[in-house]
């Protein structure tokens, strides 16, 4: 009867999820789901991802997807293109279909308590994949496994500090906001100012959001350069924004890293490049390698054993004045 309900819901989760719904691995899913059925001990994980915004999402989404694959683990993958609707609706598909454990990266920090108590109720334990919730609830998710953002925002900090070391000038920065309300977007900038605030002479005179965009990362560059002459630094909450922002610049004559000092966080391949040709300057990486890390902490858990509430990744922090040369090759 129990093999019957399995196929039965996951016709639903497909059909329910429209075109979002992707079993990662699709290719030959007949056969897969027939050995899912076949052995009945496949743990199912649902995995509520934020969207495909940036390399570094991809390269997260292909990190997640491989660990789980590689551990004979089914994920049900959802895209949510950056709408946290979307993740409410895939949280309660996967509730539905009573998968084993459910991964979410929150698109922004609020306005989860009613659906994660609904997995609660459903007795389905929540890990929170690189982004967090801020609840007066605790018990709504297990684990949180990803960057100290707040830390990335010091790290930035500091780099402008040694940078700008004896400038009495005023240093105007402006500073390109990640997604409005997200944990990575918030601790970036909290922890950045913490750090600016000791040097009086430096000056956030502008912040947008880009979303985390490259195409938003441009366009809101073109505006700022419009209105604003004197820019000394730009902070950017991730590389996607940035390389939209150094086209903005070079289409108006701008060198960037020379005429405004660039501090950017993520550390993909193409943004290593661009500080290679000394057009950014400072690099604070975000490792979107979190896959193992999560599927050990989700296969621990499934076994009973307690985890840790918070796992920080660790992140690197590349500047113009290190050896360039001897950072690897970044994979995303
Ligand atoms: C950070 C992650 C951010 C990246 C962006 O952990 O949530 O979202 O910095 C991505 O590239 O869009």
């Amino acid at each position: 009867m129990r093999k019957i309900l399995h196929m039965q819901r996951i016709i639903f989760l497909m059909l329910g999820c429209g075109g979002l719904l992707m079993l990662s691995g699709c290719q030959g899913e007949n056969s897969r789901l027939d050995q899912q059925l076949k052995d009945e001990r496949t743990v199912v994980l649902g995995f509520a991802q934020v969207g495909a915004e940036s390399s570094w999402r991809l390269s997260n989404t292909q990190s997640i997807k491989e660990a789980a694959s590689a551990e004979g683990m089914q994920l049900m993958y959802i895209n949510a293109e950056q709408k946290q609707d979307n993740q409410i609706k895939a949280i309660r598909s996967f509730i539905a279909y009573q998968v084993d454990a459910i991964l979410l990266s929150p698109v922004i920090e609020t306005g989860w308590e009613n659906v994660l108590n609904e997995a609660k109720l459903a007795d389905i334990p929540v890990i929170l994949t690189d982004r967090e919730i801020k609840t007066e609830q605790p018990d709504l998710y297990r684990c949180f496994v990803g960057s100290d953002f707040h830390k990335e925002g010091k790290m930035a900090g500091e780099f402008l500090k040694k940078k700008f070391k004896g400038y009495k000038e005023e240093i105007n920065i402006v500073e390109l906001y990640g997604t409005i309300g997200s944990s990575p977007a918030e601790g970036r900038s909290r922890g950045f100012k913490e750090v600016i605030k000791e040097n009086p002479n430096f000056r956030v005179i502008c912040s947008r959001s880009g979303d985390f965009m490259h195409s938003k990362g441009k366009e809101i560059m073109k505006d700022i350069l419009d209105e604003y002459q004197d820019i000394d630094v730009l902070y950017s909450h991730n590389d996607s924004m940035t390389l939209g922002a150094i086209e903005a610049m070079e289409e108006v004559g701008i060198r960037p890293g020379k005429d405004i000092i660039i501090i950017t966080i993520d550390g993909e391949q193409k943004i290593i490049d661009a500080l290679k040709q000394g057009k950014v300057n400072c690099v604070i990486e975000c490792n979107p390698k979190l896959g193992d890390t999560i599927v050990d902490l989700t296969k621990r858990l499934l076994k009973g054993e307690n985890i840790p509430r918070t796992v920080f990744v660790e992140d690197m922090v590349f500047t113009e004045w290190d050896d360039l040369s001897l950072i690897a090759p970044r994979g995303y």
